[in-house]
């Protein structure tokens, strides 16, 4: 894969068809907003370089909008961050709250003419529900990037921190997508990394936050929490201690002033054996607010993360839950957390697996700052090999109603403020890219790569619509392969889940690299993750009969998962255990379910692969070939799934699949 040179992703700027559009753009006019602004004049720069590539007009500035033709104003009819798109009588005015919006609309505007949408009578109000929208970065300051599918990381190469074109593309990338804050270094601190907040790295750390400055988003870091004994400061981090609250308040005062443009931290504390407030005994909240008010006096926030469970845990041990531990460690202290923190839940309660019913800390809390955090870097999907368009899993999540008894109860709600008007809120996603020429490994993940943001700026928009955005700015306007390729992303996380984790159970996959296929991989291991099968039946009893996490939810959720009849057959063994002969809604039994579906996983892959092939010479060659032999690769992956699930279940229940298939 190259690594010098790199595609420009859904930023092409090549030749398309005009419809009139030409004559909107020939002719632009600022009001109310200045060129000198850092966030405008880079708005116009890609607004030059887009209209000029794909239209080939050179865009003229002029001083009077009265003579322009496309008009760009400071208007605060807007939300912040938010724009319109407007045409009337010749004239296409972009109305923007701020310089962010006026980034963001330029951007919609050239998706658009790259599209090959007329403009003609257009009229678009475009507000972001998210107020944080943000993209976190596994990398590790050595290069390697934890959970990375791409190649390595371009922010970090051997201690030291890149700052070259590399990280302008990227900065472009996540801007044209809404993104307004990156977290650069893995949530587990360690080695250098706990260095960033010391002069050693202060001048380049500037110089790169001033190139995202440059497209308006924030840089953030990941926080080692035992920092002051690995800095030499005092020889502790309990967050009571006077000496240790005055050590982070010098180094805020010192990291703000070096690094102007930082927005926060993230804290992975107490979690996987990273240090936290717990080693002091000390709540989550004490730990959080410490830090919290040593950045208050610089704007900073903490966003602090929920992932905190007891990963040392005895297989044999059945009382113990990982799925209860989020809200366990977290509800009690709801309402003392300070403003500018943010508590970071993943959408479920256990890791990211293909199905997880919602975490019911979302929404449980109700007095605390919520962020979600969700995973476009494929760890349990397929690892950027296999197929996964995940923008319809982060959209179901959205949509769910926590029923925490306000009228704005769903989780989009939440996260965008609207149900107890906060503004620290938001969402974040853990990135899927690397130092590979298309930035995500194969091809067709960078569709999550883009979807990510622009669901996270529109909550409301539908995942088929951003996979065909995703379609015609990356491969191609023809109307075939935008259906062809659509079916095969929208279809492609029901297909992963056929071949691997049956209704929720998860897991299942080979222990550390959490790629390919071991059913019992995890079962006797102490992370907590266990599908507790045997010659019965299968599942884990998560009701008030077995480990009463299902009693963690409001009303009526916390019934409904709680029976086997009102459980949603899609969750039914994450939340129960199910005897194989169990009769499915379809009639099935539970055991012929999971043969039929892992049959038919495997063949909806052959079939994927067919319609890929058809559009040989239609997509850019490049990609066509990536994804080719990832698709080699995918059903590989697919078949030993199958054969092993298959194998496993029939071995431990001794029940023949009906359509007498091989099974081994
Ligand atoms: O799922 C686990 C991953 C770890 C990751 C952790 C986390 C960054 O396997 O690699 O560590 O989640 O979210 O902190």
């Amino acid at each position: 894969m190259q690594k010098t040179d790199w595609t420009q992703l859904w930023l092409k700027y090549e030749k398309k068809r005009d419809f009139g559009n030409g004559a909107y753009v020939a002719k632009a006019a600022l009001k109310g907003f200045s060129a000198e602004n850092r966030v405008i004049a880079h708005a116009l720069e890609e607004l030059n370089n887009g209209i000029y590539g794909m239209l080939g007009v050179t865009v003229r500035m002029v001083s009077d909008p009265g003579e322009a033709s496309l008009v760009l104003v400071n208007s605060n009819d807007r939300k912040k961050e938010g724009f319109s798109l407007r045409e009337q009588e010749g004239v296409l005015t972009l109305s923007a709250a701020d310089e962010n919006g006026l980034l963001y609309g330029v951007f919609h505007l050239l998706r658009l003419i790259a599209m090959e949408k007329p403009l003609e009578g257009i009229r678009q109000v475009v507000d972001p529900d998210d107020p944080l929208r943000m993209y976190d970065h596994w990398d590790n300051m050595d290069g390697s990037i934890e959970r990375g599918y791409s190649g390595e990381s371009f922010f970090f190469r051997q201690d030291e921190i890149l700052v070259n074109r590399r990280t302008r593309d990227y900065a472009r990338f996540v801007a044209s997508i809404g993104i307004n804050g990156v977290v650069i270094n893995n949530v587990n601190v360690k080695q250098a990394a706990t260095w960033l907040i010391t002069e050693r790295y202060f001048k380049v750390l500037a110089a790169l936050s001033e190139i995202f400055a440059d497209y308006g988003i924030r840089l953030y870091l990941s926080l080692n929490y035992a920092a002051p004994l690995e800095l030499g400061g005092p020889d502790s981090a309990d967050p009571l201690n006077p000496e240790v609250r005055h050590w982070w308040e010098r180094k805020m005062e010192e990291v703000f002033a070096e690094i102007p443009n930082l927005g926060g931290f993230l804290v992975k504390a107490d979690s996987e054996g990273r240090p936290g407030p717990f080693t002091y005994g000390r709540t989550q909240a004490e730990g959080a607010n410490m830090l919290a008010d040593a950045v208050k006096p610089f704007g900073g926030i903490i966003i602090w993360r929920c992932f905190v469970y007891n990963c040392t845990q005895d297989w044999r041990d059945q009382k113990t839950d990982r799925a209860r531990a989020g809200y366990d460690n977290f509800i009690a202290q709801d309402g003392d957390y300070r403003d500018n923190v943010i508590l970071q839940i993943k959408n479920g309660p256990m890791d990211f697996q293909i199905r997880e019913p919602v975490s019911p800390l979302l929404g449980g809390l109700r007095r605390t700052n919520q962020m979600l955090e969700v995973q476009v870097a494929q760890e349990y999907t397929g690892q950027q090999i296999d197929i996964c368009y995940l923008i319809p899993l982060f959209k179901e999540v959205l949509d769910f109603h926590t029923c925490c008894g306000e009228v704005c109860d769903t989780v989009s709600d939440l996260i965008s403020g609207r149900t107890y008007g906060n503004t620290n809120t938001g969402i974040a996603a853990v990135c899927n890219t690397g130092d590979d020429g298309n930035w995500t490994g194969n091809d067709l993940a960078a569709a999550n790569f883009y979807g990510f943001g622009r669901l996270a700026f529109c909550h409301g928009l539908d995942p088929e619509e951003i996979a065909e955005e995703w379609i015609r700015l990356s491969l191609s306007n023809d109307a075939d392969v935008v259906e062809k390729v659509k079916g095969i992303l929208l279809g492609s996380r029901r297909t992963y889940e056929k071949y691997t984790c049956p209704l929720g159970i998860g897991w299942m996959v080979a222990p550390n690299t959490h790629y390919g296929c071991s059913v019992d991989g995890y079962e006797y291991s102490r992370w907590g993750t266990y599908h507790r099968a045997d010659h019965l039946g299968l599942g884990v009893d998560r009701s008030s009969r077995g480990t009463g996490y299902a009693q963690q939810y409001h009303e009526p959720n916390a019934s409904m998962y709680n029976e086997p009849e009102t459980c949603p057959e899609e969750l039914l063994l994450f939340f129960h255990h199910v005897p194989y002969t169990h009769r499915l809604k379809s009639g099935k039994t539970l055991i012929q379910h999971i043969y039929d579906t892992h049959f038919e996983g495997v063949a909806e892959v052959e079939e994927m692969i067919r319609v890929w092939e058809s559009l040989e010479g239609k997509v850019p060659e490049s990609a066509y070939r990536t994804v080719r032999e990832r698709f080699d690769r995918q059903l590989y992956n697919a078949r030993e799934w199958r054969d092993q699930v298959n194998s496993y279940f029939y071995r431990k229940s001794g029940i023949e699949d009906e359509q007498g298939r091989e099974i081994y």
